[in-house]
């Protein structure tokens, strides 16, 4: 057994690691989280493994604990251990964020048994909840107590609000209420020298120096430990519809979701936009799902519309602006669903085609960011220049039309060996689409961040001055690169792609 051994990868600082043997550090760890809580051995690939199945690695063990004393007390046995930590919530990230590297030297701080609802104070319109509560267990308690909390993803069931708030998460409502961070008032979180900061206030205005919850939110478990946080309530709709339309072009969906906000104002809460290879995925993998429109029409919006008074308010408002955009032709068919079920129905069709892509095999994505104006703009370019270079390609076209973010993804040509596919035309793909995004002054990045996948692309993309802020900050927080090192920021010195 090595006397020293698995020290953090430097940053900037090279992490001073104590003379500790493996076995008395996961004696260490046992001693706080209780034995059954310390994982080594087994299946445990669901903390090794990402969702999309691009990277498997190799954990030293899985530490699993139940409150905020055990994570201070992991994070300092950790520090003096020199091993580095990669906190994990639902571990659906998009791009290996949660997982460990192959080293088999860095432990996985899975959050999931810390996941108590602490408080609800109605008249501060605040929830106070700890990381690893799911976002579907969260929306149901707040809908319980006859309040919303508007953050939704296809990825509700399983993803935590430590994870959302880790990425900053976006998904379908953000057009109306913002993103994670929009939705968060305070965080608790564990710092790298095993420090508690309690920032949980739960205050609107407060202006006392630097807001250091922004810099943990989005921050991808690189600079500390979220372990609670209170996020923002509102109260619930007397009524939510939901519409299909199909549109003849992306310019035609971003003149209805001009006329969206006119019509509907702050009512529109969802404006989704969908390719029709994306539904024509959909119905192949999912054939028990009825897809309207599809067949005849390259582009469908899905639209949401909460209202304060009633249904009929909600529902001649939905009719008013289907007028109006059929006669302006930005809308050739819809339909409003007259049902929860059917509302359900819609909304379902959407979420399923990140998990309709995944059946269809390995593919590429770009979560990638523009002005709204711009968009049909940019899609016409991107289109046309992988279409000519790289022949068969298939475009999964999707996403928050409404925020300016599409998820812009490449399905290799049928019948293609995927995983070769990705091995040699990911590399150039990406180089093509990226290159755009630039032109057009976009972000590569929306709404599911940097992780180990797109780390070298942000040496790239993100100009030389935000990049040395950053490892600024990760260096004060973080001196020893122990939380989620290699993620989000390369080492400092490596070369970029
Ligand atoms: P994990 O995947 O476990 O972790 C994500 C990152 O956060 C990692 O870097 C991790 O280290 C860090 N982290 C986790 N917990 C903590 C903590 N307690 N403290 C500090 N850091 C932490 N994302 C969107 O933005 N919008 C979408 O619409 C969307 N839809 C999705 C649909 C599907 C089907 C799937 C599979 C994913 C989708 N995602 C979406 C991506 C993913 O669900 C989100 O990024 C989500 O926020 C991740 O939460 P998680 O708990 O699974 O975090
Ligand atoms: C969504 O909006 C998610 O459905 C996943 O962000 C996007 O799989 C994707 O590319
Ligand atoms: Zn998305």
């Amino acid at each position: 057994m090595p006397k020293q051994w698995a020290p953090c990868q430097p940053l900037i600082h090279r992490a001073k690691p104590i003379e500790m043997s493996r076995f008395e550090f996961l004696l260490s760890l046992r001693a706080i989280v209780g034995d059954a809580n310390v994982l080594t051995e087994g299946d445990l690939s669901g903390y090794e493994l990402d969702w999309r199945k691009r990277e498997r690695g190799k954990a030293l063990a899985v530490v699993r604990p139940s409150s905020t004393a055990q994570v201070a007390e992991v994070v300092k046995t950790c520090a003096q251990a020199g091993v580095s930590i990669v906190p994990q919530g639902g571990n659906t990230g998009m791009v290996v964020g949660s997982t460990p590297d192959a080293s088999g030297t860095q432990i996985v701080l899975s959050l999931t048994r810390m996941n108590a609802i602490r408080t609800l104070d109605a008249a501060n319109l605040t929830i106070t909840v700890e990381a690893g509560c799911v976002l579907q267990t969260l929306q149901e308690a707040c809908d319980k107590a006859g309040f919303l909390f508007p953050l939704s993803l296809a990825s509700e069931g399983s993803c935590t609000i430590g994870g959302n708030l880790g990425t900053n998460a976006g998904g379908t409502q953000v057009v109306r209420f913002g993103n994670t961070r929009e939705l968060c008032l305070g965080l608790e979180v564990v710092t790298a020298q095993g420090e508690v900061w309690s920032g949980l206030t739960g205050l609107r205005k407060d202006n006392t120096g630097y807001d250091l919850r922004h810099l943990f939110i989005g921050s991808e478990g690189t600079l500390g430990v979220i372990t609670a946080a209170t996020m923002k309530l509102y109260p619930a709709p007397k009524s939510q519809l939901t519409a299909l339309a199909a549109v003849p072009s992306l310019d035609a969906a971003v003149a209805l979701l001009g006329l969206a906000h006119q019509h509907l104002g702050a009512g529109l809460t969802g404006f989704e936009v969908m390719g029709q290879f994306a539904l024509s995925l959909v119905t192949k993998h999912f054939p028990q799902q009825r897809v309207p429109f599809y067949e005849t029409t390259p582009y469908c919006v899905v639209l949401e519309n909460s209202d304060s008074e009633s249904d009929e308010h909600a529902r001649g408002q939905f009719e008013r602006l289907l007028e109006d955009a059929l006669a302006q032709g930005c809308v050739s068919d819809a339909v409003v669903a007259e049902s929860m079920a059917q509302a359900r129905a819609l909304w379902h069709i959407r979420e399923s085609i990140p998990l309709a892509q995944a059946q269809e095999g390995l593919n590429i994505k770009h979560d990638i960011s523009i002005a709204v104006s711009r968009i049909p703009e940019f899609v016409r370019l991107a289109d046309a220049a992988l279409e000519a270079q790289f022949p068969g390609v298939r475009l999964v076209n999707y996403g928050h039309l409404g925020d300016g973010n599409l998820h812009y993804n490449v399905q290799a040509p049928a019948g293609a060996d995927a995983e070769v596919f990705l091995r040699d035309q990911e590399g150039p793909i990406n180089a093509v689409v990226y290159a755009l995004v630039d032109e057009f002054n976009g972000s590569i990045s929306a709404e599911h961040g940097i992780g180990s996948l797109k780390r070298e692309k942000l040496e790239k993309h993100k100009s030389p001055v935000a990049l040395g802020l950053m490892r600024s900050i990760k260096a004060a927080l973080d001196p020893h690169n122990m939380f989620n090192p290699g993620r989000m920021l390369a080492a400092s010195g490596v070369a970029p792609e």
